[in-house]
């Protein structure tokens, strides 16, 4: 028994969820956001935005060596994105399964990439990949005023 790893599994944490352009030119914002509301996180920020080239590049900055990393601008700068905040225990490694592997071809069936992409250029959503990046990307993509604190009616219904 170890507890302190009990402890860190029950950390409520923040993730950025983002539906990338291609997902709103292709009408799956409803369908990408249902998927986090249905699993029982809690939505604390959400705007549909056209992101400027140096907001991407922030974003992507660990990516900024890649071949493919003016592909990436292009691509998340070319048109609207949805952007979210979620929150809940282990939203972070949680949203991750849900969106499934980077590219969409790997990733399993029954996750967003899974069911709803072909190509990892095409992969309609953005997920943060650890708690500090969750944190680091709201604050880079949301104003203070933006978020919103509110308790759920169902939170009893989901966690005991
Ligand atoms: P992730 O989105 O699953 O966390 P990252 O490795 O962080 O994947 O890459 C960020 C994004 O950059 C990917 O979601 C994808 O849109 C794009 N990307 C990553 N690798 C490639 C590639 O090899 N070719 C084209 N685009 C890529
Ligand atoms: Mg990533």
């Amino acid at each position: 028994f170890l507890p302190h790893l009990v402890a860190s599994m029950e950390q409520v944490e923040e993730t950025y969820i983002m539906v990338k352009p291609d997902g709103v030119q292709r009408g799956l914002v409803g369908e990408i956001i249902s998927r986090f509301e249905k699993k029982g996180f809690r939505l604390t920020g959400l705007k549909l935005f056209q992101c400027p080239k140096e907001l991407a590049e922030e974003h992507y900055k660990d990516l900024k060596t890649k071949s493919f990393f003016p592909k990436l601008i292009n691509y998340i700068t070319s048109g609207p994105v949805v952007c979210m905040a979620w929150e809940g225990v282990g939203a972070v490694a949680s949203a991750r399964k849900l969106i499934g592997s980077t590219n969409p071809l790997q990733a399993e069936p029954g996750t967003i990439r899974g069911d709803l992409a072909v190509q990892t250029g095409r992969n309609v959503v953005h997920g943060s990949d650890s708690p500090e990046n969750g944190k680091r990307e709201i604050a880079l993509w949301f104003k203070e005023g933006e978020l919103c604190q509110w308790t759920a009616v169902q939170a009893p219904w989901l966690r005991e």
